[in-house]
């Protein structure tokens, strides 16, 4: 068989495969009814790919160079800078969102910063990752507990995504409004009561007119692992047409980074979010090395992620922009 017409034929029952499971996944998911939007459009399959991975990894260096990007820290502090210069570069408008905490006895600064385009546009999605690191490798075997992380992975790869997207979304704009998020104190920790600490003080500053804008949100974390692997993850469970979509994008485009199965439950920055009525999806790759093993540990290094990884999640994240921008009624 010629090669075209196996593409071809491959495509076709790709498209067929997509458009059962998805009207029965729409019924049950409330997709908005009104799109005439799919997972079985055509138009899925001529991708663009504007989104450029070397420069994405220019921003995982730069992030990285600065140090550990620990709140209090001085690290910490110049690349707050360098995200808000960079997103002034791009977009339409950038607004930085001071808050203090108390974090080892010190009154801490911390930052929200966000990269809008389109502002007034009633009809909005959400891309968020966030920017600090983990002050303690506490998953550290061999070396000690009590070092700081790099963070290449858990941090700046998520970040180095969204600032490349800042590029992408300023040359071709989306037909939404859209919002780059950067969150803070995502990862203070040790526990789960000192995590989050930047989403959910943005989330509860939101009105609910504002909330009411969003068709959906999603959380980037953890995506520039080597093997990167994004699975079902169910706190999101209320947004699984976020995810079918970029599952299909993933596919149809040539990677094979999103998994139907091995869903895992996470507690991350989406879940204020979704607790407060919205659709709001995380990829994280919850495989960083063998077993887990470089996760919250001194390998979380620039050396074990790689551009390539960047690349997929960039493009399947620009596309789904462009292309299913209305997942989800605003507001539903
Ligand atoms: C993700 C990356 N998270 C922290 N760094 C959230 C998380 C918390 C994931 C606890 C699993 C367990
Ligand atoms: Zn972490």
């Amino acid at each position: 068989m010629r090669p075209l017409t196996a593409a071809l034929i491959l495509i076709f029952a790709c498209l067929l495969g997509c458009n059962a499971s998805n009207s029965a996944k729409a019924q049950e998911s409330g997709r908005n009814q009104d799109s005439q939007q799919g997972i079985d459009d055509p138009s899925l399959y001529l991708a663009t790919r504007h989104f450029d991975e070397r420069k994405a990894w220019t921003h995982m260096e730069k992030q990285v160079n600065f140090g550990f990007r620990v709140p209090g820290s001085s690290a910490h502090k110049a690349c707050k800078e360098y995200i808000e210069a960079e997103l002034q570069k791009q977009c339409d408008a950038v607004e930085v969102q001071e808050f203090r905490m108390k974090l080892g006895g010190e009154d801490t600064r911390m930052w929200n910063i966000v990269g809008r385009f389109n502002v007034t546009a009633k009809r909005r999605v959400m891309l968020a990752a966030h920017w600090d690191t983990r002050p303690t490798a506490d998953m550290n075997t061999k070396a000690s507990k009590k070092l700081p992380i790099q963070g290449a992975n858990d941090g700046a790869s998520g970040v180095s995504v969204l600032l490349e997207l800042a590029r992408v979304f300023n040359e071709h704009r989306p037909e939404v409004g859209l919002d780059l998020v950067f969150f803070d104190g995502e990862d203070y920790g040790p526990g789960l009561d000192m995590m989050f600490l930047g989403s959910k003080y943005y989330c509860n500053s939101m009105p609910d007119s504002e909330i009411a804008t969003y068709n959906y949100g999603v959380l980037l974390d953890m995506v520039g692992d080597t093997d990167l692997v994004i699975r079902p993850e169910n706190h999101s469970s209320n947004s699984v047409e976020v995810f079918l979509a970029a599952k299909a994008l993933s596919d149809a485009m040539g990677y094979k980074v999103f998994r139907d199965s091995g869903a895992l439950t996470i507690y991350d920055d989406h879940l204020s979010f979704i607790d407060r009525g919205m659709h709001f999806y995380d990829f994280i790759d919850f495989e960083y090395g063998p077993d887990n093993r470089y996760w919250h540990t001194t390998d979380d290094t620039i050396d074990n992620c790689s551009k390539e990884s960047l690349k997929a999640i960039g493009e399947i994240v620009e596309n789904l922009v462009f292309k299913f921008p209305d997942l989800y009624a605003p507001g539903s």
